[in-house]
């Protein structure tokens, strides 16, 4: 998709890496972060913006003159409910709210593998198994999910939930052995869902083509996304302890046992 790109929480972990890779002759990224996004390369068609997502002003003029939103923004790990319930829920609230209001008709959401973290390790996870969240952060993630539901079901805006395995320049341990979404597989993922036509409400995993994957790719698969990136290639060098008792069990990992509520 040309036009105009809007990024939340560009200056994330998941954002810089997307900023590169999600380049196009043609498309202007908008990038927002409460952290000030680097100012364009020579060349680079950016735009910048400073704030927060749970802003409604803000996100209004954000959203104007956008052709699709890639809302990463908010808290990406355990946090307080308090902060979690402003930030993630409130914040993708205003976000759809402020995408509806400016008539941007694409939106994909960050999930998480947390929203089912509490699902038990199966080969071929399905993309939309209802939520067993593992932390507060994972209730937010579901609820996210539950958000862009609402907005297509109501509006008809096309919303794509991704269920983000690990998304990093490498696995990261053992467990990302199967989790891991590299960044090149995450772009092809997110250059799907900007691009395929008409996709309504969707739920997909986001991850890479592993030998030790868990996650279905068929949801993802249907909407264009090849994954080219085996986290296999990575596994004589990734060392760490091997995951016991629910750890091991649970599709959230070490999230399963992580004191709710307290930032990890
Ligand atoms: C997530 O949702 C987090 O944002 C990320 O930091 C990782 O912890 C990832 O899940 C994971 O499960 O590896």
């Amino acid at each position: 998709m040309g036009m105009r790109v809007l990024i939340t929480g560009a200056s994330g972990v998941v954002g810089t890496l997307m900023r590169p890779r999600l380049r196009r002759e043609g498309r202007i990224l908008r990038l927002l972060d409460l952290v000030p996004p680097a100012p364009p390369e020579p060349g680079e068609a950016v735009e910048v913006r400073t704030g927060s997502v749970t802003d409604p002003d803000l996100m209004a003029r954000a959203c104007q003159d956008v052709d699709a939103i890639l809302h990463l923004g908010g808290i990406s790990r355990e946090n307080g409910w308090a902060d979690i319930l402003e930030v993630n829920i409130g914040g993708t609230q205003v976000v759809l709210e402020a995408a509806r209001r400016a008539g941007v008709g694409r939106i994909v959401l960050a999930s998480s593998n947390h929203a089912v973290g509490f699902r038990a390790v199966e080969p071929e996870l399905p993309a939309d198994s209802s939520p067993r969240p593992d932390t507060f952060y994972g209730v937010s993630k579901a609820a996210v999910e539950a958000l862009g539901s609402l907005y297509h079901s109501r509006f008809g805006m096309d919303v794509i939930c991704v269920r983000i395995g690990s998304c990093f320049e490498r696995p990261p341990g053992v467990r990302g052995l199967s989790t891991w979404l590299s960044p090149d597989d995450g772009a092809r993922l997110f250059e799907a869902c900007l691009s395929c036509p008409s996709p309504g409400y969707r739920i997909v995993w986001g991850v890479s083509g592993n030998t030790r994957r868990i996650y279905s790719l068929a949801e993802a698969e249907a909407l264009g996304y090849r994954a080219l990136d085996d986290a296999e290639k990575f596994a004589a060098e990734t060392s760490g302890p091997a995951l016991t008792g629910d750890e091991a069990r649970y599709v959230g990992g070490p999230f399963c046992t992580t004191p709710l509520g307290e930032p990890n």
